[in-house]
C-alpha cells in the first residue's frame, strides 16, 4: 500500500472525472481535490497543461506519479491501493479478462458511443476499433447479462467503475438502448454507497453547470 505519498485529484463535474471519483470512494483513501472549471477554460491554463498537455480532466498526482486518462487512473489507483480488492494481482488467472474488460472500456466503448451519438457509426469494420454496432452492442450485453452481480463474478472491481460507469452514461443519455439487462445492472451500481457519496459530494458543482 502507498500511503505516504500525496494524492491530488483533478476534478471536473460533470465529467470523466466522476469514474475517478466513484473509484476514489470505493478505494476509502484521503485525498486533495482541485476543481477545475473546464467549461471556463482552466484546462487550458498552463499550470493544469503542465500537469495534462492535452488540458483533459481527469488527472492525479501521486507523490511525483502523474496519471491522466480515466481507466489508466482507475487500474494504477486499484494497483496502488491493492488491500481494497478492486483488482486481481498480477499473478492470479483473472487478471488477463480483469484487463480485457477494464480497457474495452475507453478503446471500444467510448470511440462506439461518441460515433452513435454524432450518427457516424459506419465505414470499414476492420478499421473501426469497435468493428460494427450491432457486433459492438452484442459483445457488450453479452458482458452485462453475465455480470453476476458484477463484471468480475461476486466480487465488484474496478472494471465495474470503469465499464459500469460508461454503461450508465450510455443510458444516461439513450446513446445505448433500453434493456433490462442494463437497467438491472446500473440499479446494482446505483445502489453502491460509494456512489452515492460520490454523486452526493458533486452535487453541487453538477447542479451549477445545469443551471448556467
Ligand atoms: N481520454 C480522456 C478523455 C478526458 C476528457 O475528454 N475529459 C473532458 C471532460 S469529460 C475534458 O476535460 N474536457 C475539457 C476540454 O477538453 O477542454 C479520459 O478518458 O480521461
Amino acid at each position: 500500500m502507498i500511503t505516504d505519498r500525496k494524492l491530488t485529484f483533478y476534478h471536473a463535474a460533470p465529467s470523466r472525472g466522476n469514474t475517478v471519483h466513484w473509484m476514489l470512494q470505493e478505494l476509502g483513501i484521503d485525498f486533495d481535490v482541485k476543481m477545475i472549471d473546464i467549461r471556463k477554460g482552466e484546462g487550458q491554463k498552463p499550470q493544469f497543461l503542465a500537469i495534462n498537455p492535452l488540458g483533459k480532466i481527469p488527472a492525479i498526482v501521486h507523490g511525483d506519479t502523474v496519471v491522466t486518462e480515466a481507466a489508466a487512473i482507475c487500474c494504477y489507483l486499484a494497483d496502488s491501493f491493492p488491500e481494497a480488492g478492486l483488482a486481481p494481482a498480477l499473478d492470479d488467472p483473472k487478471r488477463g479478462a480483469y484487463l480485457r474488460w477494464l480497457f474495452f472500456s475507453p478503446s471500444t466503448v467510448e470511440p462506439a458511443l461518441v460515433d452513435h451519438a454524432m450518427g457516424r457509426e459506419t465505414g470499414d469494420r476492420s478499421m473501426v476499433s469497435y468493428g460494427d454496432w450491432d457486433s459492438f452492442l452484442s459483445v457488450l450485453l453479452d458482458v452485462i447479462v453475465k455480470a453476476d452481480p458484477w463484471i468480475m463474478g461476486t466480487d465488484f472491481s474496478t472494471v465495474d467503475v470503469v465499464l459500469g460507469g460508461a454503461v450508465r452514461y450510455g443510458r444516461m443519455f439513450d446513446l445505448l438502448p433500453q434493456n433490462p439487462v442494463f437497467d438491472d445492472y446500473i440499479a446494482r451500481i446505483n445502489a453502491r454507497p460509494a456512489y452515492l457519496r460520490m454523486q452526493e459530494i458533486d452535487a453541487p458543482y453538477v447542479a451549477a453547470v445545469m443551471s448556467a
